[in-house]
């Protein structure tokens, strides 16, 4: 879809933002402010491999996590996960290869379903969050997240913790480190689904709704998600067909389709029959430099 560029933010935090998404909200964004007539771009070297699957994966775990808390009038869902075969034979996770069984689960600073759920930041006192320790003669830095609908979060290429809640309801985090700059965030982004390997989501009813994605981040020395991070996608769907992914250098290109949000956006009608193209991700992604 997209790769945004530029390494380091003004406080030199550098970012990256790998989006295993089904067309997130920031690529989007940034598609229409992007317009294919500024193409072509330099091809990609190596050229892109990308992984063609076609209709819905098998569930393998129905629920990740089943709400612990649940209450009538919550925007509740089961957090599913499959596996799907590609066309090559490439047997794929969806939405994504995850590290929720095992990793920690970050500090909640709004999850329902577990009771955490203050009206302002009055009511949260960020002394209890407790502090990772990255360095130790490094200053305490405090983070906001949120995700539609998964992160996992990467500091100078360790594996902090995860999103505590998949799926929905929508959720969101707070972290604090001790570490020193520069650092470097990297931030894994999945847009969860219903149809497994087809990017869709109940919405107002409608079963075969194209999913939509994003993250937001913000941290206390200053360093927000903004266009300044480097960004990529890995699972690109539904598609009424893969060369609706159009490949320019390192761009995985679906502008010309008009985003997923925007009214005019030309959707997918091919339902259980709509393709996905995955790319695979590089081994060592989160790491600095
Ligand atoms: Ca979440
Ligand atoms: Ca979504």
């Amino acid at each position: 879809m997209l790769k945004v560029r530029q390494a380091q933010s003004s406080l030199r935090a550098s970012a990256w933002l790998a989006l295993a998404a089904t067309l997130a909200l920031l690529g989007a964004a940034q598609a229409q402010s992007s317009p294919p007539s500024k193409l072509p771009l330099p091809k990609a070297d190596p050229p892109a491999k990308r992984i063609i699957t076609q209709g819905p994966g098998k569930t393998v775990t129905e629920d990740l996590i089943p709400c612990a808390n649940p209450k009538p009038g919550m925007n509740l869902r089961k957090n599913p996960v499959g596996e799907i075969t590609a066309q090559d034979g490439t047997k794929l996770t969806v939405p994504v290869a995850n590290n929720f069984a095992t990793a920690p689960k970050l500090p909640d600073l709004y999850n329902e379903c577990a009771g955490v759920t203050p009206k302002d930041m009055s009511e949260v006192d960020l002394n209890k969050v407790p502090i990772v320790e990255l360095d130790k003669d490094g200053e305490v830095i405090t983070g906001f997240m949120v995700a539609d609908n998964y992160f996992e979060l990467y500091i100078n290429g360790q594996l902090i913790g995860v999103d505590a809640t998949p799926y929905t309801p929508f959720n969101s985090h707070v972290v604090r480190l001790r570490v020193k700059r520069p650092y470097t965030i990297a931030v894994l982004a999945q847009d969860w689904e219903d149809k497994l390997g087809l990017g869709m989501e109940v919405f107002q009813g409608n079963t075969w709704h194209s999913g939509d994605g994003g993250f937001v981040a913000k941290f206390s020395d200053g360093t927000v998600t903004d266009s300044t991070w480097k960004a990529q996608s890995f699972y690109i769907s539904p598609l009424q067909h893969p060369d609706d992914v159009v490949e320019y250098g390192n761009i995985h290109d679906t502008s010309h389709l008009g985003g997923r949000i925007h009214p005019l956006a030309k959707l997918p009608t091919c339902r259980e029959y709509c393709f996905a193209v995955h790319y695979p991700i590089p081994d060592g992604w989160m790491n600095p430099n």
